[in-house]
């Protein structure tokens, strides 16, 4: 169970932010509207949900998961590799103090972005990625060890973060795409197979009663509510246009 969310309105200065993609230009009024329209998902499950104010000097900084990871005992901040958002730690780190008195941190010259760090149940897996270097994920895996997890690093082929790819539902149950679908390190998960041309739905959250989920990949969409979960859709088109998943939105604990 997740009892608290924290989330961060949009600032125009997204429009400026980083991206791979060639999905074209987002529409600022949409993203706001979608912004608004997944924290409206998130009321819908039993959760406090701290709302940040936008911020205009961080254009990537609406995707808040990228900043820390989070466990019921401890919070550890990140070191985010990307340089135009290191400096979203500040605020985070603010804020957490809000919530937890046992804070943790990836140092220098080790990076790593939250969106690279899916935690199963006890076990934490950790992307090395282009975001995420070798020496931020051991450092991860030594903080979540020392505090009874264990940990697995995964190193990524093709996709942008480890939780690009996999989802985990909870019951033993994962949501894998692409290189995960036949990963070594996933076997021992039940696996709803995403589509190839569903990639982008392999990232949603499962929280409380609900799994949110991206519009728009019904066949996904369909194993998912087959398998006994409720959906809540949300569009994330003017997201998914720089990089980001439904989960990079919200940070969980
Ligand atoms: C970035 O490049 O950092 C952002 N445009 C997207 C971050 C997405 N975060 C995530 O998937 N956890």
């Amino acid at each position: 169970m997740f009892k608290q969310l924290i989330v961060k309105k949009t600032g125009r200065s997204y429009l400026n932010g980083l991206t791979t993609s060639d999905l074209g230009e987002p529409d600022y009024t949409k993203l706001l509207s979608q912004h608004d329209a997944y924290i409206e998902a998130l009321e819908m499950c039993d959760v406090a949900i701290k709302i940040l104010p936008k911020s205009e000097e961080f254009p990537d900084s609406t995707f808040v998961e990228d900043t820390a990871v989070l466990t019921s005992e401890f919070a550890v901040i990140t070191n985010p590799g990307a340089d135009s958002r290191n400096g979203e730690i500040k605020e985070m780190e603010h804020v957490l103090k809000e919530f937890y008195t046992d804070i943790r941190y990836i140092n220098a010259p080790g990076t790593l972005d939250g969106g690279d760090v899916l935690q199963i149940d006890k076990h934490f897996y950790i992307g090395i990625s282009d975001r995420t270097n070798e020496d931020g994920a051991n450092q991860l895996k030594r903080i979540v060890e020392s505090s009874g997890y264990q940990a697995t690093i995964v190193p990524l082929k093709k996709f942008f973060h480890l939780k690009s790819g996999v989802s985990y539902l909870g019951d033993n149950l994962i949501i894998a795409a692409g290189e995960f679908v036949d990963h070594p390190d996933f076997v021992q998960y039940e696996k709803i197979v995403v589509p190839p041309e569903e990639e982008y739905s392999a990232n949603c959250i499962r929280v409380n009663d609900f799994v949110i989920f991206p519009k728009g990949f019904e066949k996904t969409k369909k194993q998912i509510n087959d398998a006994g979960y409720r959906t809540i859709e949300v569009d994330m088109t003017e997201f998914q246009k720089h990089d980001g998943g439904l989960s990079c939105l919200s940070l969980r604990f």
